[in-house]
C-alpha cells in the first residue's frame, strides 16, 4: 500500500523493502515537497523496524535531474538537500538508487548519498551545476572525488558533461547497469541481498582510498587547470570547484563540506550565476508564442525545397538532410550545383573524419539531397525555403513563380536577412504561408533560427516554424518584420559604435582586446574581419568603405583592419590606420584612448538601447529571447547574460545617464524602466 509522504514523494513496502518514489513532472527536480518527502522517507526507513532497506526512484522520465533552478530566485527553504543526503547516507539500512533518464545535479548527489547506485543502460549521469555559474551543493564535491577520483570528478564538475552509464559503472560511480525494464527489480533485489549480506554499508563519504591516491598527486590540480585553461577563462565558478575538490582530497569530509557550503553561498549570490540562471530559462522560453494556442495544427513538413545552393542554400539543406528529410536543391546553373553539393558532401565528410558521422550517415544524407535547374520540381514540396540574392526584384521573380508551382498548403519560406517579409509575402497569393525563416551562417552550425511573422502569416504557419526549428537543433526566437529582425538590428550600433571608437582615437587592439576581456570569442574589429567588411553597409564615408575601395575585405581577401600571417594572426594594418587618421582628421574629431569601462560602455549601452526599441515595438516578445539571439547568433558570452540580463545586472539608470552623456536618446522603454527602478528581466 502507498503511503504519501508529501505532495510528490510517496512510499511503499514491498516485503520489507520501502520504494520511494519522486514523481514532480517534468524533470522531477528536487523543488521543497520533493525535499521534505525524501527527509521523511529516511525518517521511515530508520525507525521502521518493518523496513530492512530502501530504494529510491521516480517516476516519468527520469531520476530527478538537479534542484528545482525555478525556486532559486523565489526563496528556498528547509529542509536543505545537503542534509537530506546526508541523513539518507547515515541510515544503518543499505539504500539503493535507481537511476533512469538524467540523474543531474543535486539527483546524482542524493544518488551519491545513496549506499548503492544501479543504473538503466540509457541513464546518464552528471553535475552540470557549473553551466548556471554554480557548483554542485549537496555533497558533490565532496562524495564524487572519493568515489572516482580527484580528476574524474573535476572532469565532470568542470565541464558540466553528463557520463553515460556504461562509463559511469567502469568509474565506480555505479554499482551495475541494468537493462531498462529491469531497473527497479534489479535495485529492490540489491537492497534485499543488502540487508540480507549485513556487516558496514558503503558510504561515499567515509571511502578513502581515491582520495589518498590523490593526495599523493602533488601536480594534481595545476596539471587539471593547465589541461583545461580554456574552461576557466573568463568564468569564476571552476576555480570554486577546483577549491572545493582540493578540499575533498586534503580535508576531512565535514571541513570540506564546509568548504563547498562557503564557496557555493558565493556563486549562488554571482552575476554570473543569476546571468546563466537566466539564460538557462529564456533558451527554453523562446519556443513559447503567446497567442498561438499550444495546440494549433502544424503543418507536416516531409519534403523541402531549397532555392539557392550557396553558403547559406547548401547549409540550410543539411539541417533537412541531418534528420532524414528529402531536399530538392534547386540552382539556374548546372555548375553551381555542382559546386554547392560538393560543399555539403565535403562538410559532411569533415565531420564523418572526426568521428561524428558514419561513412554510410554521410551517404544517406547525401542520398537525401536532389540537385535540380526547375524550380518545376518544387511542385509537391509541403516547404520551400528561398536562399537566393538578397534583393526585392530577384524575390519577386522567386515567389511570383512559387505562386504559379507550389501545392496549396506549401509553406513558402524567405531566408532573408532584413528584406520586408510583408512586402515579399505581396508576390503571392497566399500571404498566410508566407514567413521568413532566418538562419545564421554557416546555416548547419550555427544554433539560431530567427522566425520572422508576418502580418498576414497564418498560426499554424508560425507555430510549424517554431516546432521545426527544435526538430532540426536550432533555438527559434519569434521576430516581427524590421530591418534586421532581432539579432543583426541589434548588433548594428555595436559595429557603429566600434567604427566611432577608432575615429576617436582608441585602437583596435584596445577595443577588441576590452570585448575579449569581457567575454566575446573576438572583439567587433576582429568580427568585421570575419565576416568580411563588404557585408556590413554604413552610412556617409566610413573606414570600411575606404578599406573595401582598397580591396581589403577582411580576412577573406587582403586583410581588413588587421594585417593576417599564414596562421591567421591579426596585426593592425597601417593602411587601414592611415584612413582612421584621414577621416578622424578630416572630422576634426578630438583624438582620446579610452578606458575599458568607457570602450564597454561606449559599444554595451547602444545595443542596450536598440533592444529596448525592439521590445517596446514588439519585434521581439520578450527580453529574454533578446538575450537569446544575442548569445547564440553573436557569440555574446552567456555568463554575462546577453545585453538585457546584462543591462539590468549593470544598472538601467546608470545605461541612461551614459547614453545621455554620449548624446544618444535613450528608448522610451529604457527611461521609463530605469526611472521605476524596473528592470527587463
Ligand atoms: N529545475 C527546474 N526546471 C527544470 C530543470 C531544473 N533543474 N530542468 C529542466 N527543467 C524544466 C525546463 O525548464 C523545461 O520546462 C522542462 O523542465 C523540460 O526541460 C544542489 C544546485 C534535464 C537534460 O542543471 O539539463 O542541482 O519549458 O526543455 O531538453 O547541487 O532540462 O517545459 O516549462 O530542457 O529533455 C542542476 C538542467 C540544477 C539540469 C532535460 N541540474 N536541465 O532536457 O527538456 S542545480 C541541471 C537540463 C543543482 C545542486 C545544484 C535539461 C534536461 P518547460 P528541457 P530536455
Amino acid at each position: 500500500m502507498s503511503e504519501t509522504l508529501s505532495e510528490t514523494v510517496s512510499l511503499t513496502v514491498e516485503n520489507g523493502i520501502a520504494i520511494v518514489a519522486i514523481d514532480n513532472p517534468p524533470v522531477n527536480a528536487l523543488g521543497l515537497s520533493v525535499r521534505q518527502g525524501l527527509d521523511a522517507a529516511a525518517d521511515r526507513i530508520g525507525s521502521d523496524a518493518g523496513i530492512k532497506a530502501g530504494v529510491i526512484t521516480a517516476k516519468g522520465r527520469t531520476f530527478p535531474a538537479g534542484a528545482d533552478i525555478a525556486e532559486f530566485d523565489i526563496g528556498m527553504r528547509e529542509p536543505w538537500l545537503p542534509g537530506v543526503v546526508d541523513k539518507l547516507e547515515a541510515l544503518d539500512k543499505p539504500v539503493v538508487a535507481a537511476i533512469f533518464g538524467t540523474a543531474l545535479g543535486g539527483g546524482l548527489e542524493v544518488a551519491l548519498g545513496c549506499h548503492y547506485r544501479v543504473a538503466a543502460a540509457s541513464a546518464k549521469l552528471g553535475l552540470p551545476e557549473v553551466k548556471l555559474g554554480l557548483l554542485p551543493g549537496a555533497g558533490g564535491t565532496q562524495r564524487l572525488p572519493r568515489v572516482v577520483g580527484a580528476e574524474a570528478a573535476l572532469q565532470m564538475m568542470v565541464t558540466g558533461k553528463p557520463v553515460k552509464a556504461a562509463l559511469a559503472e567502469k568509474m565506480g560511480l555505479v554499482d551495475k547497469v541494468v537493462a531498462d525494464d529491469a531497473l527497479l527489480a534489479e535495485a529492490v533485489a540489491l537492497a534485499r541481498a543488502a540487508a540480507a549480506e549485513g556487516g558496514p554499508l558503503p558510504r561515499a563519504s567515509q571511502k578513502s582510498d581515491m582520495t589518498a591516491k590523490d593526495k599523493a598527486d602533488a601536480d594534481l590540480f595545476d596539471r587539471f587547470k593547465a589541461e583545461h585553461g580554456r574552461l576557466f577563462r573568463g568564468v569564476i565558478a571552476p576555480d570554486e570547484i577546483l577549491d572545493c575538490v582540493k578540499a575533498a582530497v586534503n580535508l576531512p569530509f565535514a571541513e570540506g563540506m564546509a568548504v563547498e557550503s562557503a564557496n557555493f553561498n558565493k556563486l549562488f549570490v554571482s552575476d554570473q550565476s543569476k546571468a546563466l540562471r537566466h539564460v538557462f530559462f529564456a533558451m527554453r522560453e523562446t519556443a513559447k508564442v503567446p497567442d498561438i494556442a499550444r495546440d494549433t495544427p502544424l503543418i507536416d513538413v516531409k519534403s523541402v525545397g531549397v532555392i539557392g545552393a550557396g553558403t547559406m542554400g547548401g547549409g540550410i539543406a543539411m539541417n533537412f538532410a541531418n534528420i532524414g528529410i528529402p531536399v530538392t536543391i534547386v540552382e539556374v546553373k548546372q555548375e553551381a550545383l555542382d559546386r554547392g553539393l560538393g560543399v555539403i558532401r565535403k562538410n559532411y565528410e569533415a565531420t564523418a573524419r572526426k568521428g561524428r558521422l558514419s561513412e554510410e550517415d554521410v551517404e544517406t544524407r547525401m542520398g537525401l539531397l536532389t540537385g535540380s535547374l526547375d524550380m518545376e520540381d518544387l511542385a509537391d514540396v509541403d516547404l520551400v525555403i528561398e536562399a537566393v540574392f538578397e534583393s526585392m526584384e530577384v524575390k519577386e521573380k522567386v515567389f511570383s513563380r512559387l505562386e504559379t508551382i507550389c501545392k496549396p498548403g506549401a509553406i513558402l519560406a524567405s531566408n532573408t536577412s532584413f528584406l520586408d517579409i510583408d512586402h515579399i509575402a505581396t508576390f503571392t497569393s497566399r500571404p498566410e504561408m508566407v514567413l521568413g525563416l532566418h538562419f545564421f551562417s554557416p546555416a548547419n552550425v550555427m544554433p539560431l533560427l530567427e522566425v520572422v511573422r508576418g502580418e498576414k502569416s497564418s498560426d499554424s504557419v508560425i507555430a510549424t516554424g517554431m516546432k521545426l526549428a527544435g526538430k532540426i537543433g536550432k533555438t527559434p526566437v519569434l521576430a516581427r518584420v524590421c530591418d534586421g529582425f532581432i539579432a543583426n538590428r541589434l548588433m548594428f550600433p555595436y559595429i557603429v559604435a566600434s567604427q566611432e571608437m577608432l575615429l576617436g582615437g582608441t585602437s583596435m587592439k584596445a577595443v577588441d582586446a576590452t570585448m575579449n576581456q569581457y567575454g566575446f570569442a573576438m572583439g567587433p574589429i576582429s568580427m568585421i574581419d570575419l565576416v568580411g567588411l563588404d557585408i556590413i553597409k554604413l552610412p556617409s564615408r566610413n573606414i570600411m568603405a575606404e578599406l573595401v575601395a582598397k580591396d581589403r575585405l577582411g580576412q577573406k581577401k587582403n586583410g581588413g583592419f588587421y594585417d593576417y600571417d599564414e596562421k591567421r594572426r591579426g596585426t593592425p594594418s597601417p593602411v587601414a590606420q592611415d584612413i582612421i587618421t584621414d577621416i578622424a582628421r578630416e572630422r576634426g574629431i578630438e583624438q582620446r584612448e579610452l578606458s575599458p569601462e568607457e570602450i564597454i560602455a561606449g559599444l554595451l549601452y547602444p545595443v542596450v538601447n536598440e533592444g529596448a526599441k525592439i521590445l517596446e515595438e514588439g519585434i521581439a516578445l520578450r527580453a529574454g529571447d533578446i538575450d537569446v539571439a544575442a548569445i547564440l547568433g553573436y557569440n555574446w558570452p552567456a555568463y554575462q547574460g546577453g545585453p538585457m540580463c546584462w543591462a539590468d545586472i549593470h544598472g538601467l539608470p546608470k545605461i541612461v545617464a551614459g547614453l545621455k552623456a554620449m548624446g544618444l536618446k535613450p528608448a522610451a522603454l529604457l527611461e521609463k524602466l530605469a526611472a521605476e527602478g524596473k528592470s527587463f528581466t
